[in-house]
């Protein structure tokens, strides 16, 4: 069983017990004795079925059960042990006296541990991981005050039958009433109050704290060079970010933002070497305009991270970004100012570096970035199937880029191929495959290369055969019937390619931090939210990750949620070590985006070489919005711009 199996079915036998305890109760007060017999016999295999549940997701990691072992279980185990001693004997007496009232404690006792069963699993779903005190505090006083509630209920003189109490005990249970009262929102007050405690500003990953007092630079002094390496040139570009209705080729029209009134934006492509030069200009987009180069390693003033690098660029305002293309390989690039909003929009292109060596080129080079707008997906600027000639035996390369915020899926009909490359990134020695799916993370890009066989090369995406790409020797529109690609496998990345030394022992890294994805409730903008969280809480509120230049760096991220979160740094690729406890056994793969689906723990390492403020987030946009943010940053370096509104 998978560990997002697991959750589910936790998250069923969860529900099950809170149904089953409240049943019992119900039952018990209306004198259905039986009925109240067999949903209390129920009650009591659930939890003990929870108890397993529980057992088994702890063998996940310590992640996926910590509020649930600590809390949780705690609470209903103590709840429902005193429903069993309270409840059970007179509940099994009952059956051969049908109609007896039970007594005023063991109905209390029933709701109690269904109110426990019910905090439990509020308790997953909105506070999550890490569990903390005002959580427990806030759980314990809450099924403490719906006891006192059920005990006063129960004690009216209708719910207890003709069995009126006396008048002292009256006043002795009035007294008792209001302390446990007075205990209750006193307990309660306290986990609430916890709440605004403010956390940790930062983090450190086990290796030592900010060097402090020492020299520092700020982001805005971590620039690019003003020149072209050796043999190079300047690339040079003007974007003009604006809204507008724009036609695609097909006719169809879209309400844009779009840079240079284009979908995509101009493709911005440059050789090995070069200095690319691009002024962004803003002529209407409210909420301001940036340019980050996704997955380009750029010096961090450079990185476009609204709040963290810049202020983003607001109407008739302008910004140059400048840096070298010394990383051949497929990129894009795409505002990251409300870029939630704004890249689903168009604010997005293509960036493709080249070597300079021309004899490693190529015959046909398509780069085919894929976005969805209103429900209409485009490969480049198409929504038809767009038909390219290639001659047999010429060397075909296919960047594909998804510039959505959900996976795609591609598979290519026809002929054999190897994936070359991951995230720009070549790896090594990828050996030839055919008919499999290739699943491409939100932000992610993989190369494609083939030799072109003589006859139709097709690629389809996310299985639709009337679009995608049509790659033929003659020209000829037609095209064959395409398969069905449903039942292709996914090529695993975790097991392809040969695997070849790495610049640094994952094994020894100088520090860990550990992300943890969920939902929960959470602080995001200053601003109580049901939000998407890194460990409980949401952007700005989660710490900052410090490194020193030099450091290696290990991340394992967990996914507690039952979403993907494709996660992606800014400024560094990082080497996938394992997934789910698995290593990887192919070429070494570096990554800016990998998609941690539900119940996954990645971990992966990087070099802390590009010293600056960086973002670390969710790349489906809206999650990213919703609080999944944070950033790493170097010991040493600060920034003059914080985080305001919808930075992000
Ligand atoms: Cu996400």
């Amino acid at each position: 069983m998978t560990t997002v199996q697991l959750i589910l079915l936790d998250h069923v036998v969860a529900l099950l017990g809170v149904a089953s305890w409240i049943a019992s109760g119900v039952t018990a007060a209306l004198r259905r004795s039986r009925l109240a017999l067999g949903l209390f016999g129920g009650a009591v295999l659930v939890t003990l079925a929870r108890v397993a549940t529980v057992a088994a997701l702890s063998t996940r990691g310590w992640w996926f059960a910590q509020e649930k072992v600590l809390l949780g279980l705690p609470m209903l185990g103590v709840a429902g042990l005193a429903a069993v001693l309270l409840a059970g004997p007179r509940l099994l007496a009952a059956r051969r006296t049908p109609g007896e009232a039970l007594p005023a404690s063991g109905l209390v006792a029933l709701f109690t541990a269904g109110f426990a069963a019910l905090a439990g699993l509020a308790v997953t779903f909105l506070a999550g991981y890490p569990l903390t005190w005002s959580t427990a505090l806030v759980a314990v006083a809450a099924v403490y005050a719906g006891a006192l509630l059920a005990g006063r209920v129960a004690a009216t003189p209708a719910a207890a039958g003709a069995e009126a109490s006396p008048a002292p005990a009256l006043s002795r249970r009035r007294f008792l009433g209001v302390a446990g009262g007075v205990v209750a929102v006193g307990a309660g007050g306290t986990g609430v109050g916890l709440l605004f405690r403010a956390p940790a500003s930062v983090v450190t990953g086990g290796g030592p704290a900010a060097a402090g007092g020492g020299a520092t630079v700020s982001v805005t002094d971590l620039r690019g060079p003003g020149t072209p390496a050796a043999g190079g040139t300047t690339v040079r570009h003007t974007l003009t970010a604006g809204t507008g209705t724009v036609t695609l080729p097909s006719g169809r029209e879209i309400d844009a933002w779009a840079f240079d009134k284009r979908l995509p934006g101009p493709a911005i492509t440059a050789a090995e070497g070069d200095l690319i030069e691009v002024t962004l200009r803003n002529h209407g987009i409210d909420d301001g305009v940036t340019l980050h180069w996704h997955g380009y390693d750029v010096p961090c003033g450079e990185d476009g991270a609204p709040g963290a690098t810049q202020s983003a660029v607001t109407a008739r305002g302008e910004f140059v970004y400048r840096f070298r293309a010394d990383q051949v390989g497929t990129y894009w690039y795409h505002t990251h100012q409300t870029s939630h909003i704004g890249v689903r929009r168009g604010l997005y292109g293509t960036l493709v570096v080249r070597p300079r060596d021309a004899g490693r080129a190529e015959e046909l080079d398509l780069t085919l970035p894929v976005h969805t707008f209103d429900g209409t997906v485009v490969i480049g600027d198409q929504e038809a199937r767009t038909v390219h000639t290639a001659r047999p035996g010429a060397s075909v390369r296919l960047r594909l880029v998804n510039t959505d915020s959900v996976p795609h899926r591609f598979a290519l009909a026809g002929a054999a191929f190897r994936v070359a490359a991951v995230d720009g990134r070549d790896l090594n020695q990828p050996g030839e495959v055919r008919e499999v799916e290739l699943r491409l993370p939100a932000g992610g890009r993989y190369d494609l290369v083939l030799s072109m066989p003589d006859t139709p090369v097709a690629l389809l995406l996310d299985g639709d055969r009337d679009g995608g790409v049509l790659l033929t020797p003659t020209g000829d529109a037609a095209g064959p019937a395409l398969p069905d690609t449903a039942g292709w496998p996914e090529l695993d990345l975790l097991r392809y390619g040969e695997p070849a030394a790495v610049p640094f022992d994952v094994d020894r890294a100088d520090r860990h931090f550990t992300i943890v994805l969920d939902r929960g409730l959470a602080m995001v903008d200053g601003r109580p939210a049901f939000a998407q969280t890194v460990d409980g809480r949401g952007y700005p509120s989660v710490p900052d990750q410090l490194v020193a230049e030099g450091d290696v760096v290990r991340y394992t991220v967990v996914n507690r949620s039952l979403e993907t979160h494709p996660w992606h740094l800014h400024g560094h690729s990082v080497l996938i070590v394992s997934r789910d406890g698995t290593r990887f056994t192919g070429s070494p793969v570096w990554v800016d985006t990998f998609d941690v689906r539900p119940g996954e723990i990645w971990e992966v390492a990087f070099r802390a070489g590009n010293p600056g403020v960086w973002m670390n987030h969710c790349h489906n946009l809206p999650h990213q919005e919703q609080g999944m943010m944070l950033r790493l940053v170097y010991d040493g370096v600060s920034t003059p711009f914080s985080h305001a509104g919808h930075a992000g």
